[in-house]
């Protein structure tokens, strides 16, 4: 029997899986020698905000600040990124993390580790005031051959579109808020869809009686985000889940995102793994 030569693989696999946690181990250490975490934003008031003097603000960021803080990250610096470019670009390493209401589903729970539940909320429908087209669900949008909804690129309501029987061609990709106001102000959409606070604040900013709300979406759950890590850093997603929790505990939680609308309850009342549909 010919002596079969020892392989090498297992110990160039175990010396990679090494070197990958001791990688991500670091990811903390990084952060605090870097003295600050770089953040991925929407810039969707009041889930995340920029001001024009470049102060980031939201329900997300204001959490993510302090528990960084917390973690001895002094500061966040965010990017402005669209939803569907957020987890490519925290692969990338083009951030540390994102904290911008991405929502949990399965699909994004197997590309990322989320941190427990921080923002929920429903699905909402900007319209023509009196909803001339009677629009109560994204299957009333496929249904009308000639509704154009605008919606978020790689966003939540853009897959509920698509999959509610929009044809691709009618769901319109709108890069934010104030665009898909003005475009369905201007007629180029029917309507435009976002979480409910997100329409709600457009609405408040828009002081235009021809503008109403539907919500919530019929058939649309209410789905929660997190904050979003790489895979390998569970230490550090770890880490802020601590944190997290000791905020929930202390009432500190609600103190940050209540005043944006946002409901403590409703993050406390669900966990990651559920909104997952399984570990994350
Ligand atoms: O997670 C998402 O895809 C959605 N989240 C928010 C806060 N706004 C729109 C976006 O589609």
């Amino acid at each position: 029997m010919p002596s079969r030569k020892p392989t090498l693989f297992p110990a160039l696999l175990a010396a990679a899986l090494l070197i990958a946690q001791g990688a991500a181990a670091d990811t903390l250490a990084t952060l605090k020698e870097q003295g600050f975490a770089r953040i991925a934003i929407a810039n969707e008031p009041p889930y995340t905000s920029v001001t024009a003097d470049g102060k980031v603000s939201g329900a997300a960021p204001d959490v993510a600040r302090v528990i960084f803080q917390r973690l001895g990250v002094p500061d966040v610096v965010a990017s402005i990124s669209e939803y569907g470019a957020m987890i490519p670009g925290l692969q990338a390493h083009r951030f540390d993390a994102i904290t911008a209401g991405l929502f949990m589903k399965p699909q994004r729970c197997a590309a990322v580790a989320y941190s427990q539940p921080i923002l929920c909320d429903a699905e909402a429908f900007l319209v023509k005031t009196g909803n001339p087209k009677g629009f109560k669900s994204f299957a009333d949008i496929a249904k009308d051959p000639k509704a154009r909804i605008g919606a978020p690129g790689g966003g939540t309501e853009e897959k509920l579109a698509l999959d509610a029987g929009v044809p691709r061609d009618r769901v319109i990709v709108v890069p934010d808020g104030q665009s898909g106001l003005k475009m369905l102000q201007d007629g180029r959409i029917d309507v435009y869809s976002l979480p409910v606070l997100s329409i709600s604040d457009l609405i408040k900013k828009a002081n235009d009686p021809g503008i109403q709300m539907v919500a919530p979406v019929q058939g649309a759950p209410v789905y929660c985000d997190g904050a979003a890590f790489r895979k390998q850093d569970t230490a550090l997603r770890d880490a802020f889940d601590v944190e997290l929790a000791k905020m929930k505990a202390s009432g500190e939680f609600a103190k940050i995102i209540e005043p944006y609308g946002f409901s403590a309850a409703a993050a406390m009342s669900t966990t990651r793994d559920q909104l997952c549909g399984g570990p994350n």
